[in-house]
């Protein structure tokens, strides 16, 4: 069994989703950011980097929103979100969780919390230079996706694109929105159209970015 610790639109999206697109049983327990409960005491016992997600499985609590898509997978190798070990696919698979993971959301990190950087908002060189470093990530995947596309691995969806197209989803407010961006417009529709999409928006109560 599943437990997952979650706030609507945040990084546990991916999580959220590859639970759906499993159709494994789970229990959703909200971290409510309105009321800080990240950094409860409860919740800092689970997780000490107070962020979502985290996921129990079985009573073990794992966390970094890449991995639990990883651990999911290999759980639930019938949902075919990741190719199978040894093949070339799978390295490629490898290769983008990690990318999206170590390179996107770090800077998305840098963006959405000029606090831990000593800002209140960030001076206008510094946002400038961090949407530059996002808009680079879209630079390069829009190469990939327009040549090797619709997906991150080809013809073939996966685990890989529901992370992506979360991370898509974070650039709506931005000056540049990531949907300005062919390739990575095409996938984001196709990713939005599925099944797990919808039922996600349904029980997270999400409406924007549909
Ligand atoms: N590297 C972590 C990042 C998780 C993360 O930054 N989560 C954000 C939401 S998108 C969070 O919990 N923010 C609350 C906070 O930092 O107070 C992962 O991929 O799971």
């Amino acid at each position: 069994m599943y437990t997952l610790y979650y706030c609507p639109g945040t990084a546990s999206m991916v999580v959220h989703l590859a639970l759906l697109e499993i159709g494994a049983p789970y229990h959703l327990e909200l971290v409510d950011f309105e009321r800080d409960a990240q950094h409860s005491p409860e919740y800092l016992k689970l997780n000490p980097g107070g962020t979502v997600p985290a996921l129990a499985i079985d009573g073990q609590v794992r966390v970094e929103s890449g991995a639990l898509l990883l651990i999911l997978a290999e759980r639930h190798p019938e949902a075919q979100l990741i190719p199978p070990a040894g093949t070339p696919e799978r390295e490629l698979w490898q290769q983008w969780v990690v990318y999206l993971s170590n390179t996107l959301m770090s800077a998305y990190r840098l963006w959405f919390y000029p606090r831990e950087l000593g800002y209140d908002d960030y001076p206008p060189a510094i946002r400038a230079a961090i949407q530059r470093r996002i808009e680079s990530v879209w630079d390069r995947l829009e190469a990939q996706l327009s040549a090797h596309g619709p997906y991150l691995l080809g013809e073939q969806f996966s685990g890989a694109d529901l992370m992506l197209t979360m991370l898509l989803r974070w650039s709506r407010n931005m000056p540049r929105p990531a949907t300005e961006w062919p390739a990575l417009k095409r996938l984001a529709d196709l990713v939005r159209a599925r099944p797990s999409w919808k039922k996600l928006y349904e029980l997270e109560g999400l409406t924007e970015w549909q």
